[in-house]
């Protein structure tokens, strides 16, 4: 049974998609029991971009933010399963990688904030707008994972 199943979105930026980490970062969630819905590799432009990081946009560090950002391919995914938001923090890290625990992606593959990997959704109402801005409806798939009777009880 699933009970509060959710989805979230999951990107590996340019620096994680340039470091050969895609195949890592999916595995992670793969290996945990999380279900890919979607995935795309995309360069989705700098207005995309500030609109993915809008709450952002009065800070400092925010035109290096937008051009890391648009500086390669992001391979961008929902992952759906028990409690996904949360837990994919958990497996992401700290945001700043020097507080990440080895064994989280940032901890074991990132060193600064600047360049921390991957991002995904820090709350079910912003995964929503975040999936809604990155995908298109026809884009999410709808599959029965073989594997979930013996994920979940
Ligand atoms: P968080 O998750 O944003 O609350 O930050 P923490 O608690 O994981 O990290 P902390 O408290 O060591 O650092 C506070 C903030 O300082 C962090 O959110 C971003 C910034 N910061 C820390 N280290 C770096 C760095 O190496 N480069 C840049 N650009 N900013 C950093
Ligand atoms: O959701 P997160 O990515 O963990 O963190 P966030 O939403 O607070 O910030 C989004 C991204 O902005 C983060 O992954 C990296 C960047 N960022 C946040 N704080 C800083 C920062 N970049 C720099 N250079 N310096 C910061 O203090």
């Amino acid at each position: 049974k699933m009970s509060s199943s959710e989805q979230t979105f999951i990107a590996i930026k340019p620096d994680g998609v340039q470091r050969g980490l895609v195949g890592t970062i999916i595995s992670r969630f793969e290996g945990r029991g999380f279900k890919l819905v979607a995935i795309k590799l995309t360069t989705p432009g700098k207005a995309h971009l500030e609109q993915h990081y809008a709450d952002l946009k009065e800070k400092p560090f925010f035109p290096g933010l937008i051009e890391y950002m648009n500086s390669g391919p992001i391979c961008a995914m929902i992952w759906e399963g028990v409690d996904a938001v949360k837990t994919g923090r958990v497996l992401l890290g700290a945001t700043n990688p020097l507080a990440s625990a080895p064994g989280t992606i940032r901890g074991d593959f990132a060193l600064v904030t600047g360049r921390n990997v991957c991002h995904g959704s820090d709350s079910v109402e912003n995964a929503k707008k975040e999936i809604a801005l990155w995908f298109k409806e026809g884009e999410v798939v709808s599959w029965e994972s073989a594997q979930a009777k013996w994920i979940y009880e």
